[in-house]
C-alpha cells in the first residue's frame, strides 16, 4: 500500500486524509478529473438513476457498463418524469455524451423507442448518444428463450424481466452472439444469424416444441433498425480514453445492483452481468488506476423483485405500507417490489467487493411513516451469529435477522434542504447506518427530486 501512495499518480488530495486512513479516502492527484463508479448496493432500484443524473451536472460522460433494458431507472427534472433503460441518466443534462459500454446488452427495438421518446420531448438523442460497436445484441430468440425457460421452471423462476438478458449473455459467453458492429455488415450479420439460429431453433424445437424462427425475417426486422442506429455507432473505448486523457470527467453508470451480480449476488436469483465495481472496468474498457470514486447507492430501507432469499423482508401491514408509501413497484415491469428493514450484514458485504468511498442513501422520507424502524445488524443461523455475509447459501436463505430498534422521527423531512435540520432521530439513524455499513455516508435523498437531497459532509 506504501508503495502504491507514493507512486507519482496517487496521494492524498488536499485535505482528505481523514484520521486512520485507508486506502479508499485517497484519490487521484488533483489535477487529474477521473472516473466515478455508481453502483446499487442491495437488489437494485435504489435510485441511481436519482444519484446519477444529479452527480452528472459535473461530468462529461456516463457510461452504462452492464445490463441492458431490464433497468429502469426514474429521474425527475422540475415536473418531468423520465423512465429510462437503455440510455444513461446523464443524457438530461445538454453537456452530457452518454454512451452505452461493451459490457452492455442492447435490443435495437427499445433502443429505438427510447430515443424517439425522448427526441418527442426536444432531446437531441440520436446524435448524443454513442453505442459500443461490441455491445451484445439482444435478438428475438433470447426474449423467447427467456419467456420459455421461467414458464418451465414454474414455482422454481427466478423472475426476470423477460427480456432476453440471461439468454443473450449466455451465447456472448458462448460466443455465438451478435454484436452492435455486425447490424452494420449485412454479409457478417446474415452468417452469423444463421449459425445461432441452427442452435437456437433446435433448442425452440426439441425443447419447448416452437416452430423454428426465420432467418430471413430476424434480418429484415434489424437491419432495418441498424440503418436508424448507424449514427450512435462508436468507438466507445477511444471516446472514454480521448475525454480521460483531455482531463474530462467520467461516470460510470451501474444497473440492477450488487446482490443481483453473477458472480457476488445471490445466485442463482441474480441477472447475468456484474454490476459491481469491478465490472464498471470491463464493461466500460479502462483500469482502476483511472477511477477515484465508486459510491454506492443504498435505500435506507431494501427493496427485492423477482424470486430469492431476502432475510430482513417483511410480510406484514408495515411492510404494505412501506410499499405504498415508497412506490416500490417495478420502473420496467410494473411488479410489485418485495420491501423490508435495512439489512447491515448486505451493506457491509456491498462495501466489500465494490470498495465504497461514499453511500448515496436514498428514500429516507419513505421512514417517516413509522414508529419504531429496524436495522438488521447481523445474522443468526443454528446458533451461529454471522457478522458478514455467510459463505453458504443455505446459511443466507435460513438467517435470521438479528436487530437493533431504533425510534423514528414521525414528521415529513421531505422539504427539508440542509441535513442538520433534520429530526435528530432521523440523523441518528443514519449515523446508525453509516457506522453498521462501514461507509460514509455522504449524500441522504429526501424525495425523488434533484432539490431533495442534503449533502452531509
Ligand atoms: P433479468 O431480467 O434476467 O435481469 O432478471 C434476473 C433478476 O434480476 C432482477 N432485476 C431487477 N431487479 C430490480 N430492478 C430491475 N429493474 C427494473 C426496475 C425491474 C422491473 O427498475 O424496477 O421493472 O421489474 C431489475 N432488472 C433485473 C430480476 O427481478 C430478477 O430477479
Ligand atoms: P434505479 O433503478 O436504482 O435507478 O431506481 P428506480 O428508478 O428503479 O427506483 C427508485 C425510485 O425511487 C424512483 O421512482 C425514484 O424516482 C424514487 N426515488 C429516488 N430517490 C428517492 C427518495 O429519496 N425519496 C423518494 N420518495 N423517492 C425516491
Ligand atoms: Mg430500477
Amino acid at each position: 500500500v506504501r508503495q502504491f501512495l507514493a507512486s507519482p499518480v496517487w496521494g492524498p488530495a488536499a485535505g482528505v486524509v481523514p484520521e486512520g486512513s485507508a486506502l479508499r479516502h485517497f484519490r487521484v492527484k488533483d489535477d487529474s478529473v477521473p472516473a466515478t463508479i455508481i453502483v446499487g448496493a442491495q437488489w437494485g432500484d435504489e435510485g441511481k438513476g436519482k444519484a446519477t443524473d444529479l452527480l452528472a451536472d459535473t461530468t462529461d460522460l456516463v457510461v452504462r457498463y452492464q445490463g441492458g433494458n431490464n433497468a429502469g431507472h426514474t429521474v425527475i427534472v422540475g415536473d418531468q418524469v423520465f423512465k429510462l433503460h437503455l440510455i444513461p441518466s446523464g443524457i438530461l443534462y445538454p453537456h452530457v455524451t452518454p454512451v452505452i459500454g461493451d459490457g452492455v446488452v442492447v435490443d435495437p427495438e427499445v433502443m429505438l423507442e427510447e430515443l424517439d421518446g425522448l427526441e418527442a420531448r426536444g432531446l437531441d438523442a440520436f446524435a448524443r448518444v454513442k453505442i459500443s460497436g461490441n455491445a451484445h445484441v439482444i435478438m428475438p430468440y433470447h426474449r423467447e428463450l427467456d419467456l420459455l425457460t421461467e414458464r418451465r421452471l414454474g414455482k422454481a423462476k427466478l423472475g426476470t424481466t423477460k427480456r432476453g438478458i440471461g439468454p443473450a449473455y449466455a451465447d456472448k459467453a458462448a460466443r455465438i452472439g451478435l454484436r452492435f458492429q455486425d447490424l452494420f455488415d449485412e454479409k457478417i450479420f446474415r452468417q452469423k444469424l444463421e449459425a445461432a439460429l441452427e442452435h437456437k431453433n433446435e433448442q425452440l424445437a426439441k425443447i419447448y416444441n416452437r416452430l423454428p424462427m426465420n432467418a430471413d425475417e430476424i434480418a429484415e426486422e434489424y437491419l432495418g433498425y441498424a440503418e436508424r442506429l448507424r449514427g450512435t455507432l462508436t468507438d466507445t473505448t477511444d471516446l472514454i480514453h480521448t475525454s480521460l486523457e483531455a482531463g474530462r470527467h467520467i461516470i460510470l453508470e451501474g444497473a440492477q445492483g450488487t446482490l443481483l451480480d453473477l458472480d457476488h449476488g445471490t445466485y442463482p436469483f441474480v441477472t447475468s452481468s456484474n454490476p459491481v465495481a469491478g465490472g464498471a472496468l470491463t464493461g466500460a474498457g479502462l483500469g482502476p488506476r483511472h477511477v477515484d470514486r465508486v459510491i454506492g447507492i443504498t435505500k435506507a430501507y431494501v427493496t427485492r423483485v423477482g424470486a430469492g432469499p431476502f432475510p430482513t423482508e417483511l410480510f406484514d401491514e408495515v411492510g404494505e405500507r412501506m410499499t405504498d408509501v415508497g412506490g416500490e413497484y417495478g420502473t420496467t415491469t410494473g411488479r410489485r417490489r418485495r420491501v423490508g428493514w435495512f439489512d447491515a450484514v448486505l451493506a457491509r458485504y456491498a462495501n466489500r467487493v465494490n470498495g465504497f468511498t461514499d453511500i448515496f442513501l436514498t428514500k429516507l422520507d419513505v421512514l417517516s411513516e413509522f414508529e419504531t424502524l429496524k436495522v438488521a445488524t447481523a445474522y443468526r443461523h443454528d446458533g451461529e451469529e454471522f457478522h458478514n455475509f455467510p459463505p453458504h447459501q443455505s446459511i443466507f436463505h435460513h438467517a435470521e435477522p438479528v436487530w437493533t430498534d431504533v425510534p423514528g422521527w414521525g414528521t415529513d423531512i421531505s422539504e427539508v434542504t440542509r441535513y442538520d435540520d433534520l429530526p435528530r432521530e432521523a440523523r441518528d439513524y443514519v449515523d446508525l447506518l453509516e457506522e453498521q455499513a462501514e461507509t460514509p455516508i455522504t449524500w441522504v435523498s429526501v424525495g425523488p427530486k434533484r432539490s431533495q437531497t442534503l449533502i452531509r459532509r
